[in-house]
């Protein structure tokens, strides 16, 4: 079994996978350590990654990018008004969700942004698998911070059409995060201050800048901040807005009219951009752009800063977001790490250690830190591995209420509740109580829609509670329901149940009743003549990790001081203790017992949800169209590859008739493989050119038959040759 962790970036996407000495970045079919994130159709076969790449500009129309940012948005959202700058296909509205419009074999077709997006990671799976030699499933994939309810369950379910086992979507910077302080071994000891990193991520689309705190074996992200557009394409815009400008003036041509030119020089941007990173001026030279005029055209580094002012001047503001959240000072920052592939730029630097002032760490490699974090994120959750313990305890960025119809029997009961935080840990469950006497209804959605990203829906789910009646006496049932934030950072509401208060006896234990954690509510404190509110009877839990150590990354961990425990599950909640209730204060004759009134489970309530996720039936129905058209680009590729063994093969024989051959041939001989070859030839440049894979095969055992025979003389002579060689060296 393997383990891969993906950084599925909006340009460039990274694979690492964990092996026995650790963590490395594998390089895909063309040797590069990024793939680009996109794909393309033709008249024959998709084109994934490296090939959607070579063919896209001359398949604008059919080359779809920026998949991660159409994830599960809807095409009027003005964030994908925005992305339409960006994507050269087509969007369109498929079932509710943005899609493209493309000709893919010959027709016209639609695919939604999660289909898109599990095309691309079936590219990724296959680009790991044929690394690692092991088909590929486990995987943890990252994802930005702002990724909302609606977004996650899309590439969850692109992840499952792709037939990945996606065992966590985790945050960008809590993936760097973890691969920062899993290679530590210097890490403050519990009861020390923990040290205090600022990761900043700048890619292409999107920037964020998370403050963690690290102890020994453990993580917090005390906030996350952000700002959704910007990165390397927003520079890029802005030269490729200017040079336009100067275009129209020198050459009187109008890039914006010709998608072709517009994508060609916004190609030469981004490379003037990188080269502005480490020169002080860079040129542009463009051949033939639009009406068949070259331009040229030079650049200085202090230009490049001028046009980027209204942008950098917006640097500061999810830095002191960040720090206002996580209610921290400049000064408490220990250091300050930077990755993605702006982290380069000299004046995004100079505005960045400006602020903290102090000098920015680069000690994380910027193009690979997060699909490093994700493959030790998939080490750690796979039982593949033994890895040593380490907690993450990450945070809710959008706070999730609950809604739910007044029940008829409690006229006062309020009808909302918040139950996630912004702040709070994630993953995270609570247990919620109803006291009801028949089925009801709740939904979750996000309590702020105001800050989520563009104009979403801040809907998550509706959840109907069966099987809930009134008791014997006409008393309401207390039902409990499992609300759990999940490692993904989804919520459902994941399992129900009812429960009866009980008095029973208990020696009075020696400890202390366990503390309350702020803001939970226990179910006794809802007088029980007066059942109405919701209690929020809540335990935040982090992921627990498993601790396990044995040969992966053995290295890294030399001289850091193990800290085993069993192989247990992944623990979730501890609610005990807040589900019993405390001794009600009377005395009891025996000293060592007392009656506590304790709740019961008595049974199961079943679950019916809805929620963003698609259907079971559409998954599968994606999943078999995902694998068919797998399986034609495959057939695809291996026709090719007999064709070019075919032409091969030609030109070989042709070549060495003449020469090593030459003497185990009669003229005969000669001429009729010649004519052969010719033959040969003539049809793969006529209607060979478009043929099936198994008439490449035929004709190369037509040609076969006729060398046949000159090969086996000319190869006898050599194993001759080699034996007589060999008999010499024994005497
Ligand atoms: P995101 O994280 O926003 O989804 P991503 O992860 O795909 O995007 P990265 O790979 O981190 O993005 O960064 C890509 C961006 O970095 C591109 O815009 C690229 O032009 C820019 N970049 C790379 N090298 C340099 C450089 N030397 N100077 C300036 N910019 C650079
Ligand atoms: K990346
Ligand atoms: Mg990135």
């Amino acid at each position: 079994m393997s383990v891969v962790g993906v950084d599925f970036g909006t340009v460039n996407t990274v694979i690492a996978v964990a092996r026995n000495r650790g963590v490395d970045v594998i390089t895909n079919e063309v040797s590069n350590r990024a793939t680009p994130t996109l794909v393309g159709f033709g008249p024959k076969s998709r084109y994934l990654g490296e090939a959607a790449k070579t063919q896209e500009i001359s398949n604008l129309k059919n080359t779809v990018g920026s998949l991660k940012r159409l994830a599960g948005r809807a095409l009027n959202d003005p964030d994908i008004q925005i992305e339409k700058d960006y994507v050269s296909a087509a969007l369109v509205d498929v079932k509710g969700q943005v899609g493209a419009e493309v000709t893919y074999l010959g027709q016209k077709e639609t695919f939604t942004a999660t289909q898109l997006v599990s095309m691309f990671l079936s590219k990724v799976k296959s680009t790991a698998s044929a690394e690692l030699k092991l088909p590929v499933s486990d995987i943890v994939i990252s994802v930005p911070p702002w990724f909302t309810d609606v977004q996650r369950r899309s590439l969850m379910d692109a992840a499952e059409i792709a037939g990945l086992k996606l065992l966590r979507l985790i945050n960008d910077t809590t993936a760097t995060a973890l691969g920062y302080g899993i290679t530590k071994l210097d890490l403050p000891a519990a009861e020390e201050k923990p040290r205090r990193v600022a990761f900043i991520d700048i890619g292409h689309s999107s920037y964020t800048c998370s403050i963690v705190e690290f102890k020994k074996g453990e993580l917090a992200v005390k906030s996350t901040a952000y700002d959704r557009h910007f990165g390397g394409r927003n520079f890029d815009k802005a030269l490729v807005d200017h040079f336009a400008k100067e275009f129209k003036e020198k050459y009187k041509i109008d890039i914006h009219t010709n998608p072709k030119a517009l994508v060609r020089v916004a190609a030469a941007a981004e490379k003037m951009k990188k080269i502005l990173s480490a020169n002080a001026q860079a040129p542009i030279s463009i051949e033939s752009l639009m009406n068949d005029v070259d331009v040229s055209g030079i650049l200085k580094r202090e230009e490049l800063e001028e046009l980027l002012k209204p942008l950098l001047d917006r640097v500061a503001i999810p830095l002191e977001q960040a720090l206002a959240e996580a209610k921290v000072k400049i000064e408490d920052i220990d250091a300050v790490e930077m990755v993605g592939g702006c982290t380069r730029v000299p004046s995004l630097k100079d505005r960045i250690s400006k602020f903290f002032g102090k000098p920015l760490s680069f000690t994380l490699n910027q193009d690979e830190a997060v699909a490093r974090g994700c493959a030790f994120t998939c080490a750690i959750l796979s039982p593949v591995f033994r890895v040593r313990d380490f907690s993450i305890h990450d945070i809710v960025n959008y706070p999730i209420e609950f809604n739910w119809e007044q029940s008829p029997d409690i006229p006062d009961e309020d009808t909302s509740l918040t139950v996630f935080n912004k702040g709070n840990v994630m993953p995270s469950t609570k247990i919620l109580t109803f006291y009801r006497k028949q089925p009801f209804d709740l939904e979750a959605k996000y309590a702020k829609p105001e800050m989520l990203p563009g104009k979403m829906n801040p809907w998550i789910g509706r959840f109907s509670v069966k099987g809930v009646k009134a008791d014997s006496k006409d008393d309401f049932m207390i039902c409990k329901l499992k609300a759990r934030l999940n490692l993904h950072g989804v919520l459902n509401v994941e399992s129900g149940y009812f429960v009866e208060d009980v008095e029973v006896e208990e020696p009075i234990p020696e400890e202390k009743e366990p503390e309350k954690k702020e803001g939970d509510v226990s179910p006794h404190e809802i007088p029980h003549s007066y059942p109405s509110t919701l209690a929020n009877n809540s335990s935040n839990v982090e992921d627990s990790t498993r601790a396990k150590v044995k040969g992966i990354f053995k290295d890294i961990y030399a001289g850091a001081k193990r800290t085993l425990s069993s192989d247990k599950p992944l623990t979730e909640e501890t609610n005990q203790a807040m589900e019993t209730d405390p001794p009600n204060g009377t005395a009891e004759p025996k000293p060592k017992t007392r009656k506590v009134k304790k709740q019961v489970r008595k049974g199961e309530l079943p679950l019916s949800s809805g929620t963003a996720s698609l259907d079971q039936a559409t998954k599968d129905a994606a999943a078999e169209k995902e694998n068919s058209m797998f399986m034609e680009d495959k057939l695809v590729a291996d026709t090719e590859d007999k064709k070019n063994e075919l032409e091969t093969y030609i030109y070989e024989l042709r070549a060495k008739i003449d020469d090593q051959y030459s003497s185990f041939a009669s003229d005969d001989e000669k001429a009729k493989l010649k004519e052969k070859l010719e033959q040969s030839e003539d049809w793969l440049y006529d209607e060979g050119e478009d043929a099936t894979r198994g008439v490449y095969v035929s004709k190369m055992d037509e040609i076969r038959f006729v060398a046949g025979p000159i090969v086996g003389r000319y190869l006898d002579k050599i194993e001759e040759e080699r034996q007589a060689v060999l008999k010499i060296e024994e005497e």
